[in-house]
């Protein structure tokens, strides 16, 4: 435990989040139970407390000390196995991209096969069965541009569990059924069987992206893959037939754009070494007391190296390699790089800094430009949470012998980890190394994080050119509260709640919902229906946690207008609330006025994304065009909190709460899920 901060969680549940559906029987009893402890005068309470608090204390240890080391006493010295000895050694795996063969070509059909099956492979140097796609780990890349549309076979070649497949951060424009929530929008993926993913990326989308599964907890254990769209540089024009003809125009390309060379995909996250079924159920159990479990180790594109001497005896790991061998990234030297940057992790928020490299982001999540930055010289970036991406240009210091190695540092944020995990070392320096002659990679320099060279992504606006499709007023406001809850009712096991209700895929009648009408949706689904007309809306969210959690909205980006964390009360915003408004926004001066034209929010700093870190105790206001048709999950991407239920839906433009999106996809008893 050592170095490692235990922090207070408060456990106090607030009162706009009431139970849900509960029922007359569980009310009856619960009142009788707390009755004769009420009773007790208020001075016997008092002086309880701090044995209650010393038992706490205690309770704390023992489930943190069991959690570490008492549960799994497989093997306590394991041999490392035959199996799988060799290490992956380039973090450029599947890194390297390729905008000649799609900036400059015609939009085109894409057909695709990704088979998913399972086999123990050693990323860090401990084995692990982990998701293969086509055999690799992580899944092939997938690149394409802007109007390409995309066939892709599935196949589920895992023996025991079903699969699915979403496209993270697609607009899936008129393919609600093709995005891959299992419950939302399709059932899982039988054991043996196929599902063909048809769908058109939009024309004005492009960027960096990720696929990933959306069923079970299987990202967690290597099911996601890169997916990249160029943005076409090309221009139409007619030929002598008069057909639309696209040419090339160099002009238009990010490359000339930005100046640099090659493109690098990094799919950085976290990685637990125990299978996360096994992790999932020790969090979703009353003895972990909602404490996150924390990772064992970082892997960048499949790739990390874990000091072996470090597995705690009631963890013991089947592990090789020499933790000062760390796999490197290896860079020409001489120009500049995009580096597009994804948090594949399942819990923890990623900061990225180089050595002796100067770096500026030029975009956020799905390419979306942000304002241009200066050219100070700046060398991290962060915090990017599950989910999130960026895009660095990444260049030479001048003045620096740009062929001499340098160190790309992963650092994960601690602020979730509530327990310790003595096993991980948060803090990872890959060599980045100028030739792949370099063999010594003990030469480089480590350097501490410099907040003079850091750039904190949360606070760079997207470019004014996205800001200014900000309307100064949305037509709908939607207002939900989320917190992770321990309840006596649930066994005390840590649910998501949004409102009042934890979030299941739909099992009754067993259909995805994009197939029923919205009154068949079973009780699990907290939903935001934003009516038949698209229109805009404004997410009012209020995290009530102790910890904050970065929240996806499938098929839609959204403007972030507010973001705010208190330091103390719950720091929950209602927009119809004149008191909260006015606390809020002191600024804004005509709050009575219900027809005044804008809102009191500053769009001047506003930033475009499909994945929002809400703070603890705050709040976020999100604006977003509710007109893609369909049915879309809003969720935690950290995969222990969507285990547990922090998900609710939006529902767009469905023409009322009697007719299905997708009635076809209830038509018939083969098609029923089998939940
Ligand atoms: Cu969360």
């Amino acid at each position: 435990m050592e170095g490692k901060e235990i922090r207070q969680r408060h456990v106090s549940v607030p009162l706009d989040i009431a139970e849900p559906e509960r029922d007359e029987t569980q009310r009856t009893n619960k009142r009788r139970f707390a009755l004769p402890f009420l009773l007790l005068p208020r001075s016997v309470l008092l002086s309880l407390l701090p044995f209650l608090a010393i038992l706490g204390l205690f309770a704390r240890l023992f489930f943190t000390s069991t959690e570490l080391l008492l549960l799994p006493v497989a093997r306590r010295h394991p041999e490392p196995s035959e199996a799988w000895l060799d290490i992956d050694n380039r973090i450029q795996q599947n890194g390297l991209l390729h905008p000649e063969e799609h900036a400059y070509r015609a939009a085109t059909t894409q057909t695709l096969d990704l088979r998913v099956a399972t086999e123990q492979r050693r990323p860090d140097g401990v084995l692990k069965k982990v998701f293969l796609i086509n055999d690799l780990f992580p899944g092939p890349t997938i690149e394409a541009r802007s109007g390409d549309t995309f066939n892709i076979l599935v196949h589920n070649d895992v023996k025991d569990e079903e699969i699915s497949m979403h496209w993270h951060g697609l607009e899936m424009r008129d393919a609600n059924s093709m995005d891959g929530s299992i419950g939302v929008t399709q059932c899982g993926i039988p054991p043996g069987q196929s599902f063909w993913y048809n769908f058109t990326i939009s024309p004005d989308q492009s960027g960096t992206f990720w696929y990933h599964a959306h069923s079970s907890v299987q990202r967690v254990d290597g099911l996601y893959g890169g997916l990249i769209v160029h943005k076409p540089a090309t221009t139409l024009s007619l030929d002598r037939f008069g057909r639309t003809k696209e040419q090339r125009n160099d002009a238009l390309a990010d490359r000339s754009k930005y100046n640099y060379g090659e493109e690098l995909l990094l799919l950085i996250g976290d990685w637990y070494h125990r299978p996360a079924r096994d992790v999932a159920s020790w969090y979703l159990w009353w003895g972990s007391m909602g404490f996150e479990p924390v990772p064992d180790s970082i892997l960048v594109n499949g790739a990390g190296r874990f000091n072996c001497s470090m597995a705690m005896p009631g963890r013991p790991v089947d592990c090789i390699g020499d933790a000062n061998d760390m796999p490197p990234m290896v860079l020409n030297g001489k120009g500049s790089y995009r580096l597009r940057i994804v948090n594949t992790g399942s819990l923890a928020g990623i900061t990225v800094s180089f050595a002796k490299e100067a770096l500026k982001v030029i975009t956020l999540d799905g390419g979306i430009p942000v304002e241009t930055q200066s050219d100070e010289h700046k060398s991290s970036a962060g915090i990017l949470f599950p989910g999130q991406r960026m895009d660095v240009i990444l260049r030479p210091v001048k003045g620096e012998n740009s062929m001499e190695p340098s160190l790309v540092t992963v650092e994960l944020d601690e602020s979730d980890f509530k327990i310790g995990n003595p096993s991980l070392q948060p803090r990872q320096s890959f060599p980045v190394l100028k030739s792949p002659k370099h063999v010594d990679r003990t030469s480089v320099v480590t350097t501490d994080s410099d907040n003079d060279r850091h750039i904190n992504i949360e606070k760079v606006p997207s470019a004014s050119s996205v800001r200014a499709m900000i309307p100064p007023k949305a037509q709908q406001t939607h207002l939900v509260y989320t917190k992770v809850e321990k309840l006596s009712r649930l066994a005390n096991i840590p649910h998501g709640f949004f409102n009042r209700t934890t979030w299941k895929a739909q099992s009754d009648p067993p259909y995805p919902l994009a197939g029923l009408a919205r009154k068949q949706w079973d009780n699990h689904q907290l939903t935001v229906a934003t009516g038949p007309e698209p229109v805009w809306v404004d997410l009012v969210v209020n995290n009530l946690d102790e910890g904050a959690h970065p929240f996806h909205l499938h098929g839609h980006n959204f403007y972030i207008l507010a973001l705010h964390e208190s330091t103390y009360g719950w720091g929950s915003y209602n927009p119809w609330d004149e008191k909260s408004r006015l606390a809020f926004f002191p600024t804004d001066n005509n709050p009575k006025d219900n027809n005044h034209n804008a809102d009191p929010y500053d769009l001047s700093q506003a930033v475009l994304r499909d994945t929002v870190q809400i703070p603890r105790r705050g709040y976020a206001v999100l604006r977003f065009r509710a007109d893609n048709a369909g049915v879309w999950l809003f969720h935690c991407h950290v995969m222990w909190h969507l285990a547990g239920g922090m998900a609710m839906i939006v529902d767009v433009m469905s023409a009322d709460d009697s007719t299905a999106h997708q009635p076809w996809l209830s038509a018939t008893e083969e098609l029923k899920c089998s939940v």
